[in-house]
């Protein structure tokens, strides 16, 4: 059976996992969580993966996730042959990064909502009510559905963008001094610390949150990720079905 992979558009975490999947050559299917519709948070969807986010990946009887446990799988199968991974193993330099990103992540969530968040939520639907509407098709659970009235009705809040900046300053800061002394988080070639890494250091990027100016390092560590045939190779894999209609 070929192997699935629950994604959505412009996840870091899906990202990584399709980096690694196009790496080891692995042929998969693509399936669409809508996560602003709460795809994720179906039933249906977290009777696969009760933490309600994506990627989730599946590979016959093995369903699995996070998206870094997902590269760990990936490592243990034999498909990723990369510097810092050996016998099925990955390093515990690389695993470090992986508890990085996690940091990176969990600090940054609020600020997703603030920006992004809220404003693809006005752009879907033009009042709470229509929104909870088509909400309440995916999930009864008001803890979530509560969670996305706040984002829908409060104000930008600006402070907390800033917070948000200066609290993930110390994890850029460790980044941008290994980087200083070599091109890659794995050495002198990219390997799974770049996968656990690179595309949530994008995404700090394309929110603002990491401003390159102050990190030249992490700039130019961009710039050679970006060249990588991995990372464009990850955005060709097509989506083979939505996941709900
Ligand atoms: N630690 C998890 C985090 C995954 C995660 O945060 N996924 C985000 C998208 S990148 C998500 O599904 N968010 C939807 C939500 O919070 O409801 C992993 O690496 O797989």
């Amino acid at each position: 059976m070929i192997p699935i992979l629950y994604d959505a558009e412009l996840s870091p975490a899906g990202k990584r996992v399709r980096m690694a999947l196009w790496l080891g050559d692995v042929r998969y299917q693509r399936v669409r969580i809508d996560l602003g519709l709460l795809d994720q948070k179906s039933e249906a969807y977290l009777a696969l993966n009760p933490t309600g986010v994506v990627p989730t990946y599946r590979d016959g009887a093995a369903t699995v996730y996070d998206s870094h446990l997902i590269l760990e799988y990936l490592a243990e199968q034999g498909l990723l042959v990369l510097p810092d991974v050996s016998s099925g193993r990955v390093a515990i330099a690389a695993r470090k990064w992986m508890v990085v990103e996690r940091e990176l992540a969990r600090l940054m969530r609020p600020a997703v909502y603030e920006t992004v968040g809220r404003k693809r939520l006005r752009q879907r639907f033009s009042s709470w009510d229509e929104a909870l509407a088509a909400l309440s098709r995916r999930t009864a659970n008001r803890g979530y559905l509560n969670s996305l009235q706040a984002v829908f009705e409060q104000p930008e809040n600006t402070a907390l963008i800033e917070t948000t900046r200066l609290q993930l300053e110390p994890l850029f800061a460790a980044a941008e001094r290994i980087l200083d002394g070599q091109p890659w988080l794995a050495g002198s070639v990219m390997g799974m610390a770049d996968l656990a890494m690179g595309s949530r250091l994008a995404v700090c990027s394309r929110l603002e949150l990491l401003d390159q100016e102050r990190y030249p390092g992490l700039a130019a560590y961009l710039g050679r990720l970006q060249d990588e045939p991995c990372w464009s190779g990850a955005d060709d894999q097509p989506w083979h079905e939505d996941f709900l209609n």
